[in-house]
């Protein structure tokens, strides 16, 4: 899967992209990560990538005439263009869905905007999808990229070592309930013990203590995740 990130701080992304998983992902050919700096789309002198907004008000617009280009550039560096996501706190909340169906694309383009916002003229021609990453402000789009980049990568087949790990995690279709709590060693810490069917060597049992957990943990911290339509399903 290729993502192409167009961005006016392509540096905010170099650290993750350099670590862990995702670093071995692009390793072994399973994901490609492109960073481009929009700002080599501006012509002007002072490379002006924003401008005041008409009407008046605070802050600085990004201009149409910059960042339309940009991303017609980066769709013709490839044989079949991508879908083109916007990240914006206007867009609709990110959900496991949604990341579920953007796993399936093989190209995804993701716009960062920073300052006000993008002129409403860059969504009126590239139509993307406008995506925000929840009801909170960033300073930009930079972390929402990444946390798009993140949450999709993992359900490339090939991307984690164990297949069926990315299936049970909490939010993915059919699963509904919040993970059990885990254990490992010591069996004790500290006067808290590991709770005693887990040592037990029962598995009809404990399958049951962990379903009994994920429910109780899902009514107490997340009750909206029992309701019959749960928003984000
Ligand atoms: Cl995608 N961008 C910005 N700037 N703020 C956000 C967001 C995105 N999602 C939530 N807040």
């Amino acid at each position: 899967m290729r993502f192409d990130v167009l961005t006016l701080f392509p540096g905010i992304f170099e650290g993750y992209l350099a670590e862990s998983l995702l670093k071995e992902a692009m390793d072994r050919g399973l994901i490609e990560v492109n960073l481009y700096n929009m700002r080599d789309w501006a012509n002007d002198k002072h490379n002006t990538m924003d401008d005041r907004p008409f009407g008046g008000g605070p802050g600085m617009v990004l201009k149409v005439d910059r960042v339309v280009p940009c991303v017609e550039a980066v769709q013709s560096y490839a044989p079949r263009p991508g879908r083109v996501l916007m990240m914006t706190p206007q867009g609709r909340p990110l959900t496991q869905r949604i990341v579920e169906e953007l796993a399936q694309e093989e190209r995804l383009l993701l716009l960062c905007g920073r300052y006000e916002g993008f002129d409403q003229r860059v969504v009126d021609i590239l139509q993307p999808d406008e995506i925000s990453i929840g009801d909170y402000v960033l300073n930009g789009g930079e972390v929402a990229a990444a946390v798009i980049i993140d949450s999709v990568m993992r359900l490339i087949p090939g991307v984690l070592g164990d297949e069926n790990s990315a299936v049970v995690d909490s939010f993915s279709s059919g699963n509904r309930l919040l993970e059990e709590d885990q254990y490992t060693r010591p069996r004790e810490y500290r006067g808290l013990a590991v709770p005693e069917i887990l040592l037990s060597g029962d598995h009809g049992l404990i399958e049951k203590w962990r379903e009994a957990n994920r429910l109780d943990k899902t009514f107490l911290r997340r009750p909206d995740l029992l309701d019959d339509e749960p928003s984000g399903y």
